[in-house]
């Protein structure tokens, strides 16, 4: 997981502490020896103010790198970055935040200190992910009218699962709606979760009109005193008009308590560039991005809640109903560090 991601932070952390290293060794040794040399000779007294001005020259020697040198290694972070998907803003944001802490940076442990500002610039940009799903939850008026959207394939049905799953063990009774009705076997895939979950499914025939669902999805909540509806949608790309503004109905008619986008973390800055589309076009209030387990660049979990302002709740590890972890920014730092 987020491999590539890590591998870039851990060459930036290693290259500043090599530069400092040669930038404490190199210079002003040499100058100690030559004008050391000369000058004890001359005059023992002078030999201490001399002493005092090599130990600033050092300390300024190694607290800059280089200039140049710098420039070279951040530009090598930068395109590390990119590489590994990461979107432009968070990119620059990381870069400011590091340019503007390293020349504090103490010259012992150069590494170390440099994966602390690391750690801080991405501190910073993960804490819009500071969410509480279950305290929402708790907080919200029964039922709590939960909506998925999403471009077919980045695992909404499996999400619902999951979440249902997690929500039935923790005390909450749960009412699945098939609102894909227009994918083939959609409505038996959530069908089969829902049996195996042991958690009510309300369904119409293929074909129909999902918010006619999503209305006697509610209704059945209601009427039952049931905690949460679970919304499942067909997938959509973002382009299609029409779908989109069948998502549009769908949303009057639910009045959801939360939109949930899902994102697929392996389409990296695609993810992204959906959630930005789906919040535009529907508003989203939350994103769940799967498939993580399987995603070595990190890019999309990094910036996909950063870039659209929204909290990245939850994260795919995986196909089975375990495999839903809630994200924190702690959890990202620790995998790209650890
Ligand atoms: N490895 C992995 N696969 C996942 C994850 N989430 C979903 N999938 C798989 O992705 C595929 C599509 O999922 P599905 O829920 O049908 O997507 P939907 O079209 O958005 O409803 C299925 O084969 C899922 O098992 C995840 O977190 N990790
Ligand atoms: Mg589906």
């Amino acid at each position: 997981m987020f491999k590539f991601l890590k591998k870039k932070f851990k060459n930036f952390e290693e290259a500043i502490e090599e530069e400092v290293k040669k930038a404490v060794e190199e210079v002003p040794e040499e100058e100690k020896e030559e004008k050391v040399k000369k000058k004890v000779e001359e005059e023992l007294k002078k030999t201490l103010e001399l002493e005092k001005e090599i130990g600033e020259k050092k300390k300024a020697a190694t607290l800059a790198i280089s200039e140049k040198k710098l420039e070279e290694l951040m530009w090598d972070l930068e395109m590390g970055l990119l590489e590994a998907d990461v979107a432009l803003p968070v990119v620059e944001d990381i870069k400011n935040t590091v340019k503007s802490q390293l020349p504090y940076i103490s010259r012992k442990n150069a590494g170390k200190a440099v994966e602390e500002t690391l750690k801080k610039a991405i501190g910073k940009i993960l804490s819009s992910s500071e969410k509480n799903f279950d305290d929402f939850l708790k907080e919200s008026k029964k039922p709590v009218v939960l909506m998925f959207v999403g471009v077919n394939g980045t695992g909404k049905t499996t999400s619902i699962a999951k979440l249902a799953y997690r929500l039935k063990k923790q005390g909450m009774s749960c009412v699945l709606g098939a609102c894909d009705t227009f994918r083939p076997g959609a409505i038996e895939q959530l069908e089969m979760h829902a049996n195996k979950i042991g958690a009510k499914i309300i369904k119409h025939d293929a074909g129909t009109d999902p918010a006619a669902v999503a209305y006697d999805a509610i209704e059945h909540a209601k009427a039952k005193y049931r905690d949460v509806v679970l919304l499942d949608t067909a997938g959509r790309m973002q382009t299609n008009i029409n779908l989109m503004d069948e998502m549009k109905k769908i949303k009057k008619v639910a009045n959801p308590d939360m939109i949930i986008f899902v994102g697929d973390a392996l389409t990296g800055n695609d993810a992204v560039e959906q959630a930005r589309k789906f919040d535009e076009v529907v508003g989203i209030d939350g994103i769940i991005l799967n498939k993580v387990d399987a995603d070595a660049k990190g890019g999309a979990a990094l910036s996909i809640a950063y870039t659209i302002g929204k909290p990245l709740l939850f994260i795919g590890t995986g196909q089975g109903y375990e495999d839903q972890i809630i994200f924190t920014p702690e959890w990202m730092i620790k995998r790209l560090f650890e």
